[in-house]
C-alpha cells in the first residue's frame, strides 16, 4: 500500500513486490543469464581517459552506498520503498575520467538488452550500479549479480545483468527506446512513449 502521505507519479499503482508475482514482464529472452562471479567482468570503456574491466571483487572494493526509493514501471505497477545498495554511478564517473566530449552511456546486458541514459541523468545521487536489495544479493530475477537504478525514470531505463558501460559522445538509443518506449522516460513528466 502508498502511505497516504506519499504521492506517485501518475498513472501507476503500488504492488507488493518487485518480483512482480503474476506481472507478465516484457523481459526480451524470457529467461535469466546465469552469471558466474569468477569470471564475470565489467567493462566500461568508450570516451573515457581511463578504460577499466572490473572483476567482481573489483567491484566490491569500490565506495559503497545505500538508498531507498520506489521503482516505477512503464506499464502502471510500482514498487515502494526497496532499499538499494551499490556503486553510485559518480563512483564509475571517478573511476573512469570521461573526456569532455561525453555525454551519455550504454549499458549492455547479458541477455542482449541495451539502454542508455545522459551523464546528467545519471549523476544523481540515488542512481546506482545495485548489488544488494533489503540487505541480501539480488535474486537471478532481479539482474545478478549488478544492475542499474535510475529511480526518476521508467523501470526500462534500470538495465539487469550489466556487463558493459559505454562513454560516448553521441546517445545510441536502447532497445526499448528504438521501439517506441520515451528516451526521457521521466515518472514524473508521464513520458511513456516516443513522440
Ligand atoms: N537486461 C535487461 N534489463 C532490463 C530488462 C530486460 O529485459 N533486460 N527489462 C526492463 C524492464 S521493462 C523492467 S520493468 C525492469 C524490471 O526490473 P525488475 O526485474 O527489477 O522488476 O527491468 C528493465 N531492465
Ligand atoms: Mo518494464
Amino acid at each position: 500500500m502508498a502511505s497516504k502521505d506519499r504521492e506517485l507519479p501518475p498513472g501507476q499503482t503500488p504492488i507488493k513486490s518487485i518480483l512482480r508475482w503474476g506481472i507478465d514482464h516484457p523481459g526480451i529472452t524470457r529467461s535469466n543469464p546465469k552469471i558466474d562471479l569468477e569470471t564475470y567482468a565489467l567493462t566500461i570503456d568508450g570516451t573515457v581517459e581511463n578504460p577499466q574491466k572490473l572483476s567482481w571483487n573489483d567491484v566490491l572494493k569500490l565506495p559503497t552506498f545505500k538508498s531507498t526509493s520506489d521503482f516505477h514501471c512503464v506499464e502502471g505497477w510500482s514498487v515502494l520503498d526497496c532499499k538499494w545498495q551499490g556503486v553510485r554511478f559518480k563512483e564509475v564517473v571517478n573511476l573512469v575520467k570521461p573526456r569532455k566530449s561525453a555525454r551519455s552511456a550504454s549499458f549492455e546486458c547479458a541477455d542482449g538488452y541495451t539502454t542508455s541514459l545522459t551523464l546528467e541523468e545519471l549523476s544523481c545521487d540515488d542512481v546506482l550500479l545495485a548489488y544488494k536489495l533489503d540487505d541480501k544479493p539480488l535474486e537471478e530475477g532481479l539482474g545478478f549479480p549488478l544492475r542499474l537504478v535510475v529511480p526518476g525514470k521508467y523501470a526500462y531505463k534500470s538495465a539487469l545483468w550489466i556487463t558493459r558501460i559505454t562513454f560516448a559522445s553521441e546517445k545510441e538509443l536502447g532497445y526499448w527506446e528504438k521501439r517506441g518506449y520515451s528516451d526521457t522516460a521521466d515518472v514524473w513528466k508521464d513520458d511513456r512513449f516516443s513522440s
